[in-house]
């Protein structure tokens, strides 16, 4: 793509490319965060000749390839696999992904929630009540309960030093090694059977990548100890899901939490919805706050315009 004037010298324009969000509360946040920018909304966007950045969620394929002279894509999701499944991405225009405080706080209490929600049995005393029984059992200790994140990045780090804070065996699985205090780290392929081996509830934080597709199909479940609990919070093409549920039904699995899924909304015929082992939920674990998130966009951008190295920008060789 050949850049046309020197639009790089003025005033950025952004380009705001977003769709299911609040417009309204985005633009007055990106104006006030970024004052030097002139922002525009996409398709209204005047000369695309003009625009040298863009803040992306769900932007229809082919748009970034219409704007000569973009400098910097700036995801306002954390997964960025839909972005660089477009054909037409700019190849040499750095991509950020969202790493927000916002973001992060919202899936450390989501996790939490449903680690403490299986590890106390919550399930059992769910049926207790609807039976009238009066049943009560003590509970493991935390530190009796072995806990497994698959992804120990900006998400899974926080939750994996959450949980350990609480007194569970956290181990990890990440790509390379991924030391934190307290976290007993697994890596690599060869590794993972027996991080598995040990992983009563497994949280899957993983990117969706060539590599992490599918991940959790019929093997990945069987190699978990019988009983065990999966909660689905990245994204739903990593669960095979006809081997969920077979493994929810031969017992093999005791529950699943499942906030993503293959086709978003989940298809209202979907075994999920109804089956009694899964609880499903719209893809709200962590959801871009657009106050946190417009900082940190704001900061980045100025990181790029500054000529500094931005973090977070996805190495698209390895798809995360
Ligand atoms: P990061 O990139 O910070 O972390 C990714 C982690 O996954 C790293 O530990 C990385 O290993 C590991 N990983 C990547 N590929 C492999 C592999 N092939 N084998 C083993 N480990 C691997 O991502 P985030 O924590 O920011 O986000 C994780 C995902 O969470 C997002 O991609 C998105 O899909 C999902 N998400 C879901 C949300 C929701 O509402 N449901 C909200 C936000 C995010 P290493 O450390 O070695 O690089
Ligand atoms: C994300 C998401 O990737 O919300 O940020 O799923």
């Amino acid at each position: 793509m050949t850049r046309t004037g020197d639009a790089g010298d003025r005033r950025p324009v952004l380009l705001f490319a977003c769709q299911n969000l609040d417009t309204d509360a985005w633009l007055a946040a990106l104006r006030r965060e970024l004052p030097e920018a002139e922002v525009r909304v996409w398709p209204e966007a005047g000369d695309l000749a003009d625009i040298t950045l863009a803040v992306v969620w769900r932007c229809p394929a082919g748009v970034l390839s219409r704007l000569p002279n973009l400098r910097g894509i700036f995801s306002l999701g954390a997964g960025v696999e839909a972005i660089l499944a477009d054909p037409q991405l700019p190849p040499a225009v750095p991509l950020v992904r969202l790493v927000d405080p916002g973001l992060a706080a919202g899936m450390n209490e989501f996790v939490t929630m449903r680690v403490l929600h299986y590890h106390r049995d919550m399930e059992r005393y769910a049926a207790c009540q609807r039976s009238h029984t009066w049943d009560p059992r003590v509970p493991p200790l935390p530190e009796e309960r072995k806990v497994g994140i698959l992804g120990v990045g900006a998400l899974g780090g926080l939750c994996a030093r959450t949980l350990a804070g609480l007194g569970f065996d956290v181990a990890s699985w990440s790509r390379g090694p991924r030391p934190i205090e307290g976290v007993r780290n697994y890596h690599g392929r060869a590794q993972l059977d027996e991080f598995l081996r040990r992983t009563e509830i497994l949280v899957c934080l993983l990117p969706l990548t060539a590599d992490t597709d599918s991940i959790i199909d019929w093997r990945t479940l069987a190699a978990l100890p019988r009983g065990a609990f999966l909660i689905n919070v990245a994204r739903g093409r990593h669960v095979v899901d006809a081997d969920l549920i077979e493994a929810l039904d031969s017992g093999q699995l005791a529950g699943a939490t499942l906030d993503v899924f293959r086709e978003e909304p989940l298809p209202p015929q979907h075994p999920f919805w109804s089956h009694p082992k899964v609880a499903v939920l719209p893809h709200v674990s962590a959801m871009t706050q657009v106050t946190t998130a417009s900082r940190t966009v704001a900061a980045n951008v100025r990181l790029l315009l500054a000529g500094r190295p931005v973090p977070d920008t996805v190495d698209r060789l390895r798809g995360y």
